[in-house]
Parts: structure tokens; sequence; C-alpha cells
């Protein structure tokens, strides 16, 4: 099969910039995170037992792709199977699924066929590693575990890349070792990562992998913070409550507000990435209205505002260098598309606001809501931008993203001389 370009696969990603990651599995039972079984200690077969008790809702995988859609993502990314092992996928190679358990239905299928219905393209979570086998924990005592759970892997990663049609997106997890004492070279030794993932491309040649098998390949994700890539473009994922969170957790206090969610996806944006959101769906199928409402407010803002992120790259202007960086812009981030900057201010100025140390002519300011125009003054002395006639209140709490036209990307001035500006 043809072979895609990097950036041709990377495309879709890179246009989509939102996502939604759903933990739904045996956890969700239990409805306190989806360590639970590791985290207490719960033995394989007692664990096991949820497994008849698996019933999601007929009609479940829509609701999800509705909320998804609500919420103006753009792709989607289940756990098929996560450490706990159990697959919510048909499988030859395990009898511990949701085709032979519970619900006796493949929750992956009415996934993928409920995404492509909304049009949102389809991820895939898998666990490499499964709490059920002893040789994760000590490969070296028992050897013939350790390979069966290799073997489970390769074939059950097969099994998914065959029996679905296209897949746009493989997130690996677990692919550290059980005492955290190796590092990404070793997990990839141990997993065989080159031979999984080089049979992946030759079942999927658009696919995208992350980098959590342990060999590069084409995302980094980083969890629970917002990051520019060290060497491949950032995913960065979070869940909308407590960071220990993932799967349905029944008492969960700490909700992120819509204002943060926005700000966070602004600066995932902001750093040429992506922002994966997570849900974690109830024993039943059903997302919490928590989450639903959460979701709806960033769906609001992504109609009005989606041209700032939407193939954002890193902008070269104060102000968008890193997430949580103090470089003395203290409104908000820049992203940049093109030959337009979008400034997009959390913390808005009033009247006036003021950027400096543009180096390229500014042609025209806008407001991206509503289209309206603003005066401004740029100065070629100094690269100071100032722009007038603004509202007194900030038009959106979240963000207000106004966007600053120029005939090419715009470039930053260096200051040759730090105290130049003192005498004006
Ligand atoms: O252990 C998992 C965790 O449960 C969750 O699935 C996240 C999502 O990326 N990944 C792991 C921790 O890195």
């Amino acid at each position: 099969m043809e072979m895609l370009s990097k950036e041709e696969r990377m495309k879709w990603f890179h246009e989509a910039r939102f996502g939604i990651y759903i933990h739904y599995g045996l956890y969700s039972i239990l409805g306190r995170g989806e360590w639970t079984m590791y985290s207490e200690r719960i033995p394989a077969a007692e664990y096991a037992k949820l497994a008849d008790s698996f019933l999601p809702a007929p009609g479940c995988a829509d609701e999800w792709m509705e909320t998804a859609k609500a919420a103006g993502a753009k792709y989607v990314v289940l756990t098929t199977r996560h450490h706990e092992g159990f697959c919510l996928f048909d499988s030859k190679y395990s009898d511990y699924t949701s085709v032979k358990h519970g619900c006796h239905r493949d929750i992956v299928r009415e996934y993928v066929d409920a995404a492509r219905r909304a049009g949102l393209r389809v991820g895939f979570y898998y666990s490499l590693l499964d709490w059920r086998f002893p040789g994760y924990f000590e490969p070296e005592k028992y050897p013939e575990s350790k390979e069966a759970l290799l073997q489970q892997a390769h074939n059950q990663v097969r099994e998914l890349m065959t029996n679905y049609g296209k897949i746009d997106l493989l997130e690996y997890d677990g692919g550290w070792d059980a005492r955290c004492a190796t590092k990404r070279p070793q997990w990839a030794e141990f997993w065989r990562s080159a031979e999984l993932n080089a049979m992946v491309r030759e079942l999927q040649p658009g696919i995208i992998i992350n980098d959590r098998s342990g060999t590069e390949e084409d995302i980094e994700t980083p969890e629970q913070v917002v990051r520019a890539g060290k060497q491949a473009p950032t995913e960065s994922c979070m869940c909308i409550g407590d960071s220990c969170c993932w799967g349905y957790t029944r008492f969960n206090p700490n909700w992120k507000t819509p204002v943060q969610l926005v700000q966070y996806l602004v600066m995932a944006a902001q750093c040429g990435g992506n922002y994966l959101l997570n849900i974690g769906p109830q024993a039943d199928g059903h997302i919490r209205n928590e989450e639903i409402e959460r979701l709806k407010e960033m769906g609001a803002w992504l109609a009005i505002n989606r041209e700032a992120i939407s193939n954002s790259r890193g902008c070269a202007l104060i102000g968008a260098s890193h997430p949580g960086t103090v470089d003395l812009n203290l409104q908000g981030p820049w992203t940049n598309v093109g030959n337009n900057a979008y400034w997009c201010i959390f913390r808005w100025p009033g009247k006036v606001a003021t950027a400096i140390r543009i180096d390229t002519p500014v042609k025209r300011v806008t407001m991206l809501a509503t289209g309206e125009e603003y005066p401004f003054t740029w100065s070629p002395k100094d690269g100071k931008l100032v722009i007038t006639g603004l509202p007194e209140l900030p038009p959106d709490w979240k963000c207000t993203v106004l966007k600053v036209e120029f005939d090419q990307a715009p470039q930053c001035r260096n200051e040759a001389d730090l105290a130049d500006w003192i005498n004006g």
C-alpha cells in the first residue's frame, strides 16, 4: 500500500486541534477511577466478575458523538482496552470482552460506526500493559506470561487495525515497566514496538501514532499539561476534573471551568498542537451533566473562534512563546495562521490594547467574533501596536480574539539596546 508523507498524514490533525478522549470500561461501574483494580489490588478473578454487569445503554456511542460535536471537537479517541485488560471489541485472543460478557456487544464497532456517521475522525487507545499478566510485573520471573502478554498486544493491535476500516489515530498507553525503572528505548525493546508499528503502518498507511510505545512516531502526548512538542507536534490530553480521574469517578469535586478549558485549548493551539479533553461516561455509558455543560460552552466558543486555532502554528510575537512563560504580554497568547495573527485575550485590557515588538507592518485589526474593525496605530520605529475603541468590558470572558492581518507571517522585533524605550 502507498505510504503517505507525514505532512499528508498530519493534515487533518492540524486542522482539527480539538478531540474528545473517552475512558470507558469495567472501572466505570465502580466509579472510583480507571486505576481501581491496581490501586486497591483487586485480584483478577474477583475484578473480572464485573464483566457480566457491563451493560452500556443502547445507542450510547451516538450520545458520545453528539457531545463531541456539540463541543466542536473533530475527532474522538476511545479506550478499546485499558490496563484492566477488558476489551470493548471482539477478539480471537481474549474471552474477556464486551462481546462475550454483559451486553454481548462490540462497543468499538458501535463507536466507529457512530463516529463515522457524525463525521468525526476515529482514534483508538490501546494499553499495552495488562494488569492480569504476572509477566508484566515480573518479566524475568514469569517469562511465559511476558511472552503471552506481548503476543496479546501484537495480535490485538492487528485485530484493531484490520477489523474496523480506516483508523485515523492510534494512541498506545502503558508502555512503561511496572517499576518505572527503564527509559523509552527499553520500553520499545520490551514491546517490540518497531515491529508492532511497522505492522500498523502496513495495515493503516494514513494513521497517526503516538509515542507511548517507546518509539518516536508522529506525536507527543503530554498529560495534564499543555506544552510544545520537543521533537514532534503535541496532543496534550487532560481531564475535566482531577488528574487521576480519567474513568468515571462518582465524587469528583474539582471541575475545571469552561474558561480554563477554552484557555487550555488556545494554549495547545499556540504551540501548534492539539488538545484532547477527556470524558468518563458512567457505567451505563451516559455522560454526566458536569461534562456535557462544559463541553457545550467550549463548542459555543469554537463556533465563533475556530479560525484562530485551526492549522495554527507557533507565532513569533511576544506572548506566543510557551504556555506559562512570562514574556511580558500580559493579556494572552498569539496564534499564527498564514499571514494572520490572532491575539487570544484572556485578560481583557479595557478600551485600549497595546502589543509591542511587532516587526511586520499591520494592515487591519478586527474582532473575530463580530468582524468589527478597530482603529490602531503601528509604529515602524519601535513596533508598538496600539488598538483603540475597544469595549471597556471583556466581550467574552473565556477568550476574546483580535485578528491582526499582515502581508506576511508576523515577525518579532529584536531589541538590540534594551534601554532604548526609556526615553521614547
Ligand atoms: O494510566 C493511564 C491513565 O489511566 C490514563 O489512561 C492516561 C490517559 O492518557 N494514561 C495513563 C497514564 O499515563
